[in-house]
């Protein structure tokens, strides 16, 4: 059964198969919150091809559904039993029926040609990490409503739960906040090159947080600061440059004037669309704004944040500045072996850089000491109570390029295209060769690492079909790392290779490696 990700336990039952034929009949039971989730179920298999197969059978095998309302609203767990006499699902919380119900629907649509039957099967699962998530720039290319939504379905589809929309940067400002206008006149207006501009308005963003909760997904807004912040300099010129001095053109500097103000709005328009509890504040690559004031403005935009009954979220090098138990912090900080090697010798190994580096090669030696100071610090922020999600790059940055050729036609020119040329290309078997649990290069107790996430920066991309095809298969191997205990390549690799029908019925662009089973689709 070619689930992805990978259930917990799953095994064969003796007995016949439950046959499909005269189809199904959904029924909520004991305690059921269920029939939304039916209803979507029933949609959802429509939108996924699975056209045969009737769901209102009057007399037809019936899938039961318990949720008990126990356990921890957060609970996924659930356990699913398909028998010859029908359907049993029983779950703790909606969010476990919502998972049992993609589970089956996997089964039924996965199911091998025109089968008309499931074996009998006792699923009973469990996450491995409660943060599962995609970072999506929507900064440097804009994506719409519409696309968004699209990602919404792959990122359910793969039992992902965390959307984090990486808002603004400095190519773009893509949120709109009414109180301070020139931010989506000017910043939401502005691209680099063929890249799409946009905003959402505020409408656009609560019904993509509406869509992702009906999903199960909780959306995480970024607006990245102190740095990254060109987009919001343009529109407001008076925030830009340092209190002591010019500073880079994209540096918000704690001590000019308006500035803590200007974050303190943009926070609370944001916080009040938002109800998950995370509000990410970026913080990476603040190059230049010199170190107490980093450490200032990034414990000010914290303070702020909890000021709003929010948790707040950083990128790794968040974490220079003083935590409190229970913030967030995002490691990335982890390269491929050649990056790491110019890291390491600080000299570029000879003065040899990767084509594409975005920095000259006298600044190496800084940005290794930044990175290693980063490093440092997030072993001391956890030993002060953080949690971390783990986004290594080497292993969960989308826009590292794929180095291997395609099935289809003219996919490898694309690959050429797309993605950074500074990360080594590699394979989608490279890709997912990592262990979350061996990820950081200190211990740290359970419960310390909430997860994973996967990044897709978007300098490269210039619509959603580069997007899709950037996003699949990866983003399904990470969404198994996340969800999964120890599963390898070659199990992973068959069970994805099956699911390209549901990709073709739902029109979602993936690459087609040449590292996977495709068999004779
Ligand atoms: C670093 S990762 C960045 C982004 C780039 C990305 C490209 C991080 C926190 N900052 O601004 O888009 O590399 O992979």
């Amino acid at each position: 059964m070619p689930l992805v990700p990978l259930p917990a336990s799953m095994v064969r039952l003796s007995g016949s198969p439950l046959s499909l034929a005269d189809g199904l009949r959904l029924e909520g039971g004991v305690g059921a919150s269920g029939q939304g989730l039916l209803d979507r179920f029933a949609a959802d298999l429509a939108g996924d091809g699975l056209t045969w197969l009737r769901l209102d059978a009057a007399d037809g095998p019936r899938v039961i559904v318990v949720v008990r309302e126990d356990g921890a609203e957060s609970d996924e767990d659930y356990r699913l039993r398909v028998t010859e006499g029908g359907v049993q699902i029983d779950a703790a919380r909606p969010v476990g029926l919502h998972r049992a119900l993609t589970t089956l629907r996997q089964l039924l649509v996965l199911a091998k040609g025109d089968q008309r039957a499931l074996d009998p099967v006792e699923v009973s699962d469990h996450c491995r990490y409660g943060w599962r998530g995609l970072s999506l720039d929507v900064a440097r290319c804009f994506f719409d409503v519409a696309e968004v939504k699209r990602v919404i379905d792959l990122l359910s589809f793969y039992k992902l739960n965390v959307l984090h929309l990486h808002l603004t940067d400095d190519q773009g400002w893509r949120i709109d906040v009414p109180s301070l206008p020139a931010l989506s006149r000017v910043g939401g207006t502005r691209s680099e090159g063929e890249h799409p501009a946009g905003c959402y308005t505020l409408e656009d963003y609560r019904n993509i947080v509406e869509y992702a909760a009906e999903r199960f997904v909780t959306v995480v807004p970024e607006i990245d600061m102190p740095g990254h912040c060109a987009a919001a300099i343009a529109a407001y010129p008076e925030l830009g440059g340092s209190g002591t001095g010019a500073g880079p053109a994209n540096l918000l500097h704690p001590d000019r004037e308006g500035v803590m103000e200007f974050v303190a709005s943009v926070l609370g328009e944001l916080a009040g669309a938002t109800p998950g509890p995370y509000l990410h504040i970026g913080g990476d690559e603040a190059f230049g704004l010199g170190g107490d004031p980093y450490r200032r403005f990034a414990a000010g935009a914290r303070e702020i944040v909890r000021s709003l009954d929010m948790t707040p979220v950083t990128w790794q090098e968040g974490a220079a500045a003083p935590v409190v138990a229970g913030d967030v912090l995002q490691h990335w900080l982890a390269f491929d072996p050649a990056i790491e090697a110019i890291l390491e010798n600080g000299d570029a190994a000879g003065g040899s850089l990767p084509a594409g580096f975005a920095l000259p090669i006298e600044m190496v030696p800084r940005l290794a000491a930044s990175v290693r100071r980063s490093r440092a610090d997030l072993a001391r922020a956890v030993g002060e109570g953080a949690r971390v999600v783990l986004s290594p790059a080497s292993h969960t940055y989308l826009d590292r390029p794929y180095s291997e050729g395609s099935v289809l036609g003219g996919q490898r020119e694309l690959a050429d295209r797309l993605g950074l040329r500074v990360y080594a290309p590699a394979t989608v078997e490279e890709f997912f060769d990592w262990d979350p649990a061996r990820a950081l290069p200190f211990s740290v107790e359970a419960g310390v690492v909430l997860g994973v996430e996967a990044a897709m920066w978007s300098e490269s991309l210039t619509g959603p079909e580069d997007l899709e095809f950037m996003l699949l298969p990866r983003l399904a191997g990470l969404a198994e790392r996340g969800w999964s205990e120890g599963t390898d390549w070659a199990g992973h690799a068959a069970r994805l290779a099956r699911h390209r029908p549901v990709w073709e019925a739902r029109g979602w662009g993936y690459f087609a490696s040449e590292l996977l089973p495709w068999g004779d689709l």
